[in-house]
């Protein structure tokens, strides 16, 4: 049964059940031969031993064959490690960018998404980094996975096959979020995707707020539709009535443009109840426009 769901995981595939297949026929062939010698050569049924002094031709055989073997399952492996690591010239290349707890895919065009989202049948090439610690991304699907390191580009490939979300996430242990840092890889048809390609320069100021909210990461953790992350949603904070927990102790605020800003810059000054102090500093990585921008988006965010 071939997978087709991409090109790697039909060559991933392909050679593990190759070399399984190897090791499954080894296997029954000596189990059954030391079965046989057992009863056979047994005290009772052949109770003289014989000296055997050799044999060229058995020998030759024996060394001869695994050594096929074994050099067919360095071939399969060595062939696919090689083409894994070759992506084609008319690659469309996509930089994704790991940084604690969240995914970024960035476009030629300058398009922004936290979910990858690629065109079927066209080989996509990524150019992965970190901005804090290393990260791995991993799309099981697809059978591929490289480690996301700070100051390094590394690099993995493949083309879809279906269309389909499949999941993407870190498998590198990188924090208390770590578990949270999965996303999607969106496998569109072509014209869809062309479509949201095209879409991205079209959208003005207005989403300037989500914008931000996905390139740096905090839609990871903080959703805009009311579902709970690790941390608080964003949907109608505007105004919220917030359970806090300043300096160990428990204290009530409502939600305005002063607390905003703080919990960007100190994110764990006033921590929501219930939720761990993990929110990385935005100092720095923020500037008093995006914030500007982040504080009019969320105002608006019911
Ligand atoms: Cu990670």
């Amino acid at each position: 049964m071939m997978n087709t769901i991409s090109d790697t995981a039909a060559r991933v595939d392909s050679a593990f059940l190759f070399i399984t297949g190897i090791s499954v026929a080894l296997l029954v062939l000596v189990t059954a031969l030391m079965l046989f010698f057992v009863f056979r050569y047994s005290r009772k049924r052949h109770p003289e031993p014989v000296e055997v002094e050799g044999n060229l031709t058995l020998e030759i055989v024996w060394t001869a064959i695994p050594s096929i073997i074994v050099l067919a399952m360095f071939y399969v492996g060595f062939t696919g490690f090689q083409f894994m690591r070759t992506p084609p010239g008319d690659a469309m290349t996509v930089k994704a960018v790991a940084r604690m707890w969240s995914w970024v895919f960035e476009y030629e065009n300058g398009a922004k998404s936290d979910v990858l989202k690629v065109p079927i049948g066209r080989p996509v090439k990524l150019a992965i980094t970190s901005e804090d610690v290393l990260h791995g991304l991993f799309i099981p699907a697809f059978r591929v996975k490289e480690d996301a390191v700070p100051g390094m580009t590394t690099k993995l490939w493949f083309t879809a096959n279906e269309t389909g979300s499949y999941d993407l996430f870190c498998t590198e242990y990188c924090g208390q979020g770590h578990s949270a840092m999965i996303t999607k890889t969106e496998v569109m048809k072509q014209e869809d995707f062309d479509k949201w390609y095209a879409s991205y320069k079209a959208e003005g100021e207005e989403s300037k707020g989500l914008q931000i909210l996905t390139e740096k990461g905090c839609i990871g953790c903080h959703s805009t539709d009311g579902s709970k992350k690790i941390g608080p949603t964003l949907k109608g904070i505007w105004g919220r009535k917030e359970a806090v927990v300043t300096n160990g102790t428990e204290r009530e605020i409502t939600v305005d443009e002063e607390y905003l800003k703080k919990s960007l810059l100190e994110p764990n000054a006033d921590i929501v109840k219930g939720y761990p102090a993990i929110m990385p500093p935005q100092k720095g990585a923020l500037t008093e426009q995006e914030i500007g921008a982040l504080v009019d988006y969320l105002k608006k965010l019911k």
